[in-house]
């Protein structure tokens, strides 16, 4: 007998967890399914295997209430739930298109199991139709069809790593429906877990739609920066005071320059615009420029690094070089896509010994970007230290920490002044 408050959730990351832990702590019976054994057994046994702010104490709660269970048998939990929501990756593929797999074969597991009168909801960000035109055929290989038998939402995550919790309970949530029922229903649904406002927008493709432009917007106005950056560099001109104080004007938001866009949403979604414009023949030029000039940055770096090496008659071949912070962005564990990585190796082709610290990031992480762990006070003794995340732990950093001769500061939160003073030769992206 099917309760009305089953629900399947696949997919148990950084997205899928929270969510089904809200759901689970909010009068839901929630079963989450994922592949790897090892993070079953912790979520069953109450211990969340990320670290998010609130999640260990919803977890424990939700597993010791037996709301929340973790599975490998993604067919037995839609039998028995009557909601499934599908929060698995979405990568992307060599030719930067979105690689779809983990989706594609979810739906065909929930078509195997889907009953008349479910709703099946989508998270995972995906290009433009992808609901039209790969999840509801799949689905509709049931038998069942769409809008008559079963209803199907898109609704995007927006929640930031670190404050996931907080943001998936407060922030305005997208949705947009097949139909006026699915639209509806999932917004009853996500009323249960979240006091933010609620959007209903017309369609599947509006809702992929909306996540995607915004992480795009971020992008091109981050490229902006880092090209501004980059002139200014030549002209002499304070980069970092002229972008603050233009965003002084009530319309102009100009972002922050830095080494490159790191990360598992900005430096992808972009590309998933791109993908789905070039198969309706439409050329989308700024946005691809955009992701050219952000991952061109940490050749920047080393532009600037090999510049400063010049000037203080310092030869890079054979040189330690320090790398502060190896996350994608500050106090966060996660290296994905980080601009750290492609630095690392071009410093170690033009014959660096690499170090490199992090406080959030694991020592194994580092190894694999191909630094040398270690501590904050080896990589300042360095013959160049090069601060790469903007780890609050960093932005403590007094000259007389420095043993380098060259301190490389490749995001806005040292003031270069105090560094000069001190003898030591300070450079920073736009000034
Ligand atoms: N960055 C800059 N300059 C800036 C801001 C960011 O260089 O002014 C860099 C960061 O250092 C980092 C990258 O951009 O390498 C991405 O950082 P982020 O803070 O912009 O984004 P994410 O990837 O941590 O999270 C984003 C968020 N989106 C927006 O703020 C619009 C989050 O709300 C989304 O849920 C998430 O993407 C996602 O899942 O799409």
């Amino acid at each position: 007998m099917i309760q009305k408050n089953k629900i399947t959730i696949f997919g148990l990351g950084h997205i899928g967890l929270p969510t089904a832990s809200l759901f689970a702590n909010n009068g839901f019976q929630v079963t989450g399914i994922a592949r790897d054994k090892e993070k079953l057994d912790l979520i069953n046994s109450g211990r969340s295997p990320i670290d998010e702010i609130g999640l260990q104490d919803l977890i424990e709660k939700a597993v010791s209430e037996d709301n929340l269970t973790a599975s490998y048998d993604g067919l037995a939990a839609v039998k028995a739930s009557n909601i499934m929501i599908i929060i698995v990756p979405t990568p992307m593929d060599e030719y930067n298109h979105a690689d779809l797999r983990a989706v594609k074969s979810t739906c065909q597991t929930i078509s195997k199991g889907l009953k008349k009168d479910d709703l099946v909801i989508i998270e995972s960000t995906v290009p433009q139709g992808t609901c039209d035109n790969i999840v509801i055929p799949i689905l509709e290989k049931s038998g069942l069809k769409a809008g008559k038998d079963f209803s199907v939402a898109y609704t995007p995550e927006r929640a930031i790593p670190n404050n996931t919790i907080y943001e998936m309970t407060h922030n305005a949530r997208v949705i947009g429906g097949l139909d006026e029922k699915s639209t509806n229903r999932a917004v009853e649904l996500y009323q249960h877990i979240t006091v933010g406002e609620v959007i209903k927008v017309k369609n599947l493709i509006t809702a992929e739609t909306v996540k995607l432009i915004e992480n795009t917007y971020r992008d091109a106005n981050i490229a902006l920066s880092n090209e501004i950056a980059m002139i200014c560099e030549e002209l002499g001109v304070d980069a970092i005071e002229a972008i603050k104080v233009a965003n002084h004007h009530p319309r102009v938001n100009l972002h922050i320059p830095g080494p490159g866009v790191g990360g598992h949403c900005l430096a992808i979604d972009p590309y998933f615009i791109v993908e789905t414009a070039e198969d309706f023949g439409v050329k989308a030029p700024l946005i691809s420029t955009a992701r050219i000039i952000n991952e061109g940055m940490p050749g920047h770096v080393l532009k600037i690094i090999i510049e400063t090496f010049k000037e203080a008659n310092m030869d890079i071949d054979k040189s330690e070089i320090g790398i502060l912070g190896v996350a994608y962005k500050g106090n966060v564990s996660d290296a994905r896509e980080t601009p750290a990585k492609a630095l690392i190796n071009m410093l170690k082709e033009k014959g660096a010994r690499v170090y490199a610290t992090d406080p959030h990031t694991p020592r194994e992480t580092i190894k694999s970007l191909g630094a040398i762990p270690a501590d904050m006070e080896r990589v300042l003794k360095c013959d160049c230290t090069v601060l790469v995340t903007d780890h609050n732990e960093y932005k403590e950093i007094k000259p007389g920490m420095v043993k380098s001769p060259i301190f490389i500061c490749t995001r806005p939160v040292l003031n270069p002044d105090v560094f000069h003073k001190k003898g030591i030769i300070f450079r920073g992206i736009g000034r």
